[in-house]
């Protein structure tokens, strides 16, 4: 996950049971802990692999003088840095505003208390003039994004007349959407191992028994992303979702644990977004590098019946996945 932003090297991990405390969400031995540490290294940033309360990133920051970035603003960042398209760069934007905003509250009244009497309050006028900006940015993005979609819902509704049926790949992150879609639709559009590898939707077509279909890559989920986000991807994903199959990725090389919750994190997020079951066909992918036992043993725990199994890289399984996406449609 760390290793999506780029170039960060970890110095130390510190582990805590939870993350409930009132004034760091850490416990205040820990936080004493951390200190120590920093004063022998020249970290210059605290990573918490768990959401935190804006005044507990701000008690945080202040007790250990370096940058504090939470669970939220590390999936934020990679998006930010790999967004290419503007639809994308302007939800970025939004997502941003939205995390932004309840802490620009929260410092005002954090300097309210802070500021001593007879000092004019200058530190309050500041942040609401701040506060006010990012409104108005938020008002100018909801704008411009509303526009796009205007474009998008006629682009939709003219496919929908042509009468085109429509698959979309849909899956947690990095497991596997883009390789297969390379494969299906003969693109060559970027994979690789990092999270967040494709940021917006992609359609093409590609032909079964004669028959043309369109398919859609989209952006990857992921666990604890929080609702603003998935409101501000809710676009992206929108369309996506309103196709005739959706084909849901599992990686069946990772751990049986890890499937399980990304199973279940990928289906609230499809119920979420009010998608018919009916239409979910659930695809366990990267099967070259699984074992057939271990994946049967997950697929009757999580009471899976009737999935394709199949491996991009291999081409196991991609005709079977053919055959039944053509059964679905006719
Ligand atoms: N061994 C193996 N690796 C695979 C297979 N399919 C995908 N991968 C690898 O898994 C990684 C992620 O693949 P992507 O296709 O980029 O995954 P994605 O779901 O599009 O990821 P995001 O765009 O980040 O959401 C890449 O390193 C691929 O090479 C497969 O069938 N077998
Ligand atoms: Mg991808």
């Amino acid at each position: 996950m760390v290793e999506s932003l780029g170039n960060v090297n970890i110095v130390r991990s510190f582990t805590q049971k939870n993350l409930r405390h009132h004034q760091y969400g850490l416990g205040s031995g820990k936080v004493e802990e951390i200190n120590q540490f920093l004063q022998h290294t020249k970290s210059d940033q605290i990573i918490v692999d768990e959401h935190m309360t804006p005044k507990q990133i701000y008690n945080l920051e202040k007790s250990t003088g370096i940058k504090v970035i939470d669970r939220e603003r590390l999936i934020l960042d990679p998006f930010y840095i790999r967004s290419t398209t503007s639809e994308a760069k302007l939800q970025i934007q939004l997502a941003e505003i939205k995390y932004e905003l309840p802490r620009v509250k929260e410092n005002t009244k954090l300097l309210v208390a802070n500021e001593r009497p007879g000092k004019g309050g200058s530190g309050e006028y500041i942040v609401d003039v701040k506060f006010r900006d990012l409104k108005r940015r938020m008002g100018f993005i909801l704008e411009k994004l509303a526009d796009s979609r205007r474009k998008r819902d006629l682009y939709h509704n003219q496919r929908i007349e042509n009468k085109m049926p429509i698959v979309s790949l849909v899956g947690y992150t990095s497991s596997g959407k883009t390789t297969l879609f390379n494969l299906l639709t003969m693109e060559s559009r970027k994979t690789s191992e990092n999270l967040f590898t494709t940021l917006s939707t992609t359609t093409r077509s590609f032909v079964i028994n004669g028959q043309k279909i369109l398919l859609s890559d989209t952006v990857g989920f992921i666990r604890g992303l929080p609702t603003y986000m998935i409101e501000a991807f809710k676009s992206t994903l929108e369309e996506s979702l309103q196709a005739d199959i959706i084909l849901l990725l599992i990686d069946s090389s990772d751990p049986v644990d890890k499937i399980k919750i990304k199973y279940y994190s990928c289906i609230n997020v499809l119920q979420e977004l009010n998608v018919d079951k009916e239409k979910i066909v659930i695809v366990f992918s990267k099967i070259d590098k699984a074992e057939f036992d271990d994946v049967n043993r997950t697929l009757k725990e999580l009471k899976i019946e009737h999935p394709i199994i199949v491996s991009p890289k291999s081409g196991y399984g991609i005709s079977k996945l053919r055959k039944s996406i053509s059964q679905k449609i006719v």
